[in-house]
C-alpha cells in the first residue's frame, strides 16, 4: 500500500516564511477599474509577488510586471500586452509544470509545512461536486453519513498494531497541550478503523443491527516521508472512509463492488478519466483486508500507475474477539462475527484528474465539475458601442445561468487576448466571446477549451448548442485521455519485453503465475532510481489466456493477466 516510487522531476515544495503570505504589495488599481476586477488583479499581483520570493516555480522571466508603486496605469499597459502564461511544458519537464500549474490556476497554495496545502475554491467545488454525487449514491444504498473524533488515543490505535506496523512512522502524536506534557501522547487519524470499530463493538448486537454502514467525510494525516506531491500525496488530505459491517459473506462482497462502480463514475463520468477496475495483489492488498480491489488510473508523461480508490473486504479479521470483538447473535442465539468492508477516495483524484487532462495552456476542466463553465467575454475596438456589448455580455450570463449553467462575464480592463489565455489557463471549457460583428447577426462566438476549435452559433439556440457543447467537452476530454492510456498499454510475455516496455514509460500488461516471491523478485530487479516496478491490479475484465501461457518473469503456468508500473 505504501508507495515506494519516487515521482520524477516535481520541484520540491518550497517552504514559505509566513511574512511573506502576509506582506501584500500596493497595488496599482485603475481608478477605472470594477471593484470586483481590482480585487482579481490585487490577488494576480500577490500571487505572482508570493511566487517571486518563494523562487520557484516561477513564472515566465519575459513578462512584465508591476511591482513599484505609483505608476498604475503605465505598468497596467505592459501588463496588458501579454499573459503571463506558464513558464514550464507539459511535455518536457512534467513535475516543474504540474506545481506550476496547480498554483497558477489558483487551485491550491503551497504552505509552510511541506506536504500541506491550501484548498482553493475551484478545487473545493470539484471536491463538492463529487462528494454530492457520491452522497446520494450511498444514500440510496442505505449508508449512514457520521463524524468521528480527530483524535486517536494510543490505547485505541495500538488494537489494530498488526496492520497498522508497517505506517506506524507515518502516526502524527500530540505530545503537548501548551507546555504541559500530556499523560499519554494522542494520534491525529491517519484513517479511523480503530476510532470506529470499538463503537461497531458496542452498536452492533443482534442481527436486527445489521447491516451497519456508515460514511465520514474527513481529513487524515498521514507524515509520509517521500516527496508530497500537490494532490497526489499530501501529509493531510481529504476523504471519505465508508466503513461497514454485515451478517454474511456474500453482502459483504456484493457491496465491494458496489462501491468500486461508484468510484468508476467519480473518476469517468465526473473527471473524464479512464480507470481500470481490479484485484490487488496479496503483497500490495492493504494487510488488514481479506482482499482489496481498486480503480487504477495512470499518467502517460511519467509512465507511472496511480491508485485511484480502494475497496477492501476485511473479511472477519477485525470483527474477531482479540481485534475489536464485533460479533451479533444470529436468529439461532448464536454469537457470530459480522463481515466486513471498508472503502475510501480521496483529493488525490483532483490531482490525476490535472495530469491528466492538463497542457501547454494550463488547466483543462471536465465541465461537469468546472466552478465557471463558461466565460464570456467582450470584444470591440474604439469606435464599437462598448455599453451595448457589455449589456449582451451579461444578458447571455444571465441566460445561461436560469438554464442552469455555471457562467460569469469578465468585463474588466484586460484586453481580449489577455482574458483568453487567463481564462484557457484555468481549464474553463467555453469561452463566449462577443463582438460587433456578433451583435450585428445575433450571434455569439464560442471557443473550446479542449480543442480549440470556434463556432458561431446564433443567440436564439444559446442554450441548446451550450449544453451540446458542453457534453461533447465531457465525452472528448474521456475519450482523447482513454486514447492516450490504451496507447500506453503493452502487452509483454517476456521479461525483456517487459523491461523495454518500463523504460518505455508503458502500462503494462503480463501473464503472471501470481506467486508472491516472483512479485517481489520483480520489485527488486527493477529497483533503481525511478523507483521499483509492482503490480498495479488484476482487471476484472482479463482477456483470453491460452493455455500454455507461461509468466513473463518466473516462466512458471500463467495464471491471470495483470497490470504492472511504476506508480505514484
Ligand atoms: C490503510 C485502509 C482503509 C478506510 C482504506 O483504504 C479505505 C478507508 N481505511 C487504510 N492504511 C492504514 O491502515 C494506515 C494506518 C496508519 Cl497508522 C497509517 F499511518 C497510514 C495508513 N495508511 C493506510
Amino acid at each position: 500500500m505504501v508507495d515506494q516510487g519516487k515521482p520524477q522531476g516535481i520541484a520540491n515544495a518550497f517552504s514559505v516564511d509566513d511574512g511573506n503570505i502576509n506582506k501584500k504589495q500596493q497595488q496599482n488599481v485603475d481608478e477605472r477599474e470594477p471593484s470586483s476586477s481590482s480585487t482579481k488583479q490585487q490577488q494576480e499581483e500577490e500571487q505572482k509577488n508570493v511566487k517571486k520570493k518563494e523562487k520557484e516555480p516561477s513564472f515566465s522571466s519575459t513578462k512584465k510586471t508591476s511591482e513599484g508603486v505609483g505608476d498604475g496605469k503605465k505598468k497596467k499597459e505592459e501588463k496588458n500586452e501579454k499573459h503571463l502564461g506558464l513558464t514550464n511544458k507539459k511535455d518536457d519537464n512534467f513535475g516543474e509544470w504540474y506545481s506550476e500549474v496547480v498554483v497558477a490556476t489558483e487551485m491550491l497554495e503551497y504552505n509552510d509545512i511541506s506536504g500541506c496545502y491550501v484548498l482553493r475554491y475551484s478545487t473545493m467545488h470539484i471536491w463538492k461536486t463529487m462528494r454530492t454525487f457520491f452522497d446520494k449514491e450511498i444514500e440510496k444504498m442505505k449508508v449512514e453519513e457520521h463524524y468521528f473524533p480527530l483524535f486517536v488515543s494510543g490505547r485505541a490505535l495500538n488494537q489494530e498494531k498488526v496492520h497498522i506496523e508497517g505506517f506506524a512512522p507515518e502516526v502524527a502524536w500530540v505530545t503537548k497541550a501548551g507546555d504541559t506534557k500530556l499523560e499519554s501522547p494522542i494520534a491525529i487519524r491517519p484513517t479511523s478503523e480503530t476510532v470506529i470499530y470499538p463503537y461497531f463493538s458496542k452498536w452492533i448486537r443482534s442481527h436486527r443491527d445489521l447491516p451497519k454502514k456508515v460514511n465520514q467525510w474527513c481529513n487524515v494525516v498521514r507524515m509520509e516521508f517521500s516527496h508530497p506531491t500537490p494532490f497526489i500525496r499530501s501529509r493531510e488530505f481529504l476523504w471519505q472512509e465508508g466503513h461497514t459491517a454485515f451478517a454474511t459473506k456474500e453482502e459483504a462482497d456484493d457491496e465491494v463492488l458496489e462501491i468500486l462502480e461508484l468510484y468508476r463514475r467519480l473518476y469517468e463520468e465526473f473527471l473524464a478519466v479512464p480507470v481500470v477496475k481490479g484485484m490487488k495483489s496479496e503483497l500490495e492488498k492493504f494487510a488488514g483486508a481479506l482482499y482489496t480491489t481498486s480503480v487504477e488510473a495512470f499518467i502517460p508523461n511519467t509512465g507511472r500507475g496511480i491508485q485511484g480508490a480502494t475497496s477492501h473486504c476485511l473479511g472477519q479479521n477485525f470483527a474477531i474477539a482479540k481485534m475489536f470483538d464485533i460479533s451479533f447473535q444470529n436468529e439461532e442465539k448464536e454469537k457470530c462475527f459480522v463481515w466486513q468492508n471498508s472503502w475510501g477516495y480521496s483529493t488525490r483524484s483532483i490531482g490525476v484528474m490535472v495530469m491528466v487532462h492538463g497542457d501547454n495552456k494550463g488547466l483543462v476542466l471536465p465541465p461537469k465539475v468546472a466552478s465557471v463553465q463558461v466565460v464570456v467575454i467582450p470584444v470591440f475596438d474604439k469606435d464599437a458601442d462598448k455599453q451595448a456589448i457589455f449589456d449582451a455580455c451579461t444578458k447571455t450570463v444571465t441566460i445561461l445561468k436560469e438554464a442552469g449553467f455555471r457562467a460569469e462575464a469578465d468585463l474588466t480592463h484586460y484586453k481580449p487576448g489577455w482574458k483568453y489565455s487567463h481564462w484557457e489557463m484555468k481549464g474553463v471549457p467555453v469561452r463566449i466571446e462577443i463582438g460587433p460583428k456578433d451583435m450585428a447577426n445575433n450571434q455569439v462566438r464560442v471557443v473550446r477549451r479542449d480543442n480549440s476549435s470556434k463556432l458561431d452559433i446564433p443567440t436564439s439556440n444559446l442554450v441548446e448548442q451550450v449544453k451540446d457543447i458542453l457534453d461533447d467537452i465531457q465525452k472528448s476530454l474521456f475519450d482523447a485521455a482513454k486514447q492516450k492510456r490504451d496507447a500506453s498499454i503493452k502487452v509483454v510475455n517476456t521479461w525483456e519485453e517487459f523491461t523495454t516496455a518500463l523504460n518505455q514509460k508503458k502500462l503494462i500488461l503480463a501473464p503472471w503465475c501470481d506467486e508472491e516471491e516472483v512479485e517481489i523478485d520483480v520489485k527488486a530487479r527493477t529497483k533503481g532510481e525511478m523507483g521499483a516496478c509492482k503490480t498495479l491490479c488484476t482487471p476484472f475484465d482479463q482477456p483470453a489466456l491460452p493455455e500454455g501461457t507461461l509468466c513473463f518473469a518466473s516462466g512458471k503456468r500463467a495464471k491471470k493477466w495483470t497490470y504492472w508500473g511504476r506508480s505514484y
